[in-house]
């Protein structure tokens, strides 16, 4: 069993794949949209495998289940799912509106990477909400890796500037940086990042960065519209999907990638240290279908 076969439950379980008829179509369909993949793209998938179906004289249940798959892995491809941590201190910038996950991911993301035997440095950036650098804390005592934090209040930036400083005096491999989900406007939050990623490119001039979205999948197409924001003004490099372990909507990873044009590079499946897992397309069609 793949590592999404248990969040199956309401994707395309309930369909029979043996009878390639109008009802076998339309409820495909449906259920696509149901699932959250969107409507451009179910259409789409649908008419592509009646096409293939016939062109190929598709008969068994398993053939029609690797046609949609091979489908659909097409919108899935849109980039490098790895994060690209080749240049020290590699920085990544975790963004997204307030309560998606990104102090939780970055605690995960902490514990996979020195896992993998890199040292890893977080840094407590988002110190607009109260509390916020003490609960990066705990995740930093979970993992077992350093924090850079300041005062409830402090310049973003100054934290930032400080992180970098010690990533580089330390060696360390990579930096995670938290980062507020609310400021007391969107333009606010926006321009934030925007100076955050400026120390990136002025402290760190050789490091790679990413800048992750997280987004939580319970939001569905809503979290969509968040995503188009901040793709917009702050630039993305890779998407980190969390609760995917709450919805049975699955299908918003290729909303996602198609709408977005931004790969998913991780997805979480729970609040546990072990719950995240670099999102990889086959496993997930294999699973999903
Ligand atoms: N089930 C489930 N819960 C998650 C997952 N990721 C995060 N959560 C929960 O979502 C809630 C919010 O997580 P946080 O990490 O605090 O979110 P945040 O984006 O840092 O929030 P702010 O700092 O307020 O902007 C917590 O209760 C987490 O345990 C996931 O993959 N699955
Ligand atoms: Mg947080």
């Amino acid at each position: 069993m793949g590592l999404f076969a248990k969040f199956k439950k309401a994707w395309f379980a309930p369909i029979s794949f043996e009878t390639l008829d109008e009802d076998f179509y339309d409820n495909l369909e449906e259920s696509m949209i149901l699932a959250d993949a969107g409507m451009e793209i179910s259409e789409e998938a649908v008419a592509a495998l009646r096409e293939r179906a016939y062109k190929d004289m598709l008969q068994t249940g398993d053939q029609v289940k690797d046609a949609l798959r091979d489908i659909l892995r097409k919108n899935l491809e849109v980039g490098d799912p790895h994060l690209d941590l080749a240049r020290k201190p590699a920085v990544m910038l975790v963004i997204g509106v307030n309560g998606v996950g990104k102090t939780t991911s970055i605690g995960k993301l902490a514990h996979r990477l020195k896992g993998e035997g890199r040292k890893v440095l977080l840094c407590a950036a988002d110190t607009f909400r109260a509390a916020a650098a003490d609960q990066l804390e705990i995740w930093a005592d979970r993992a077992g890796v350093d924090i850079v934090r300041q005062h409830e209040g402090a310049d973003p930036g100054a934290v930032l500037f400080d992180a970098l400083q010690a990533a580089k005096a330390r060696n360390v491999d990579v930096v995670l940086c938290d980062t507020a989900g609310r400021l007391h406007n969107k333009a606010n939050l926006m321009k934030e990042l925007a100076k955050l990623r400026k120390i990136i490119d002025r402290e760190c001039p050789d490091s790679s960065v990413e800048t992750l979205l997280v987004l939580d999948a319970t939001t569905g197409q809503n979290g969509l519209i968040q995503a188009k924001t901040f793709k917009e003004t702050a630039g993305l490099t890779g998407i980190i999907l969390t609760k995917l372990d709450g919805t049975a909507k699955g299908g918003i990873v290729i909303a996602i990638a198609r709408e977005l044009g931004v790969p998913v590079k991780f997805v979480g499946l729970g609040e546990g240290i072990d719950d995240l897992q670099p999102f990889d397309a086959g496993e997930f069609l294999a699973d999903m279908i």
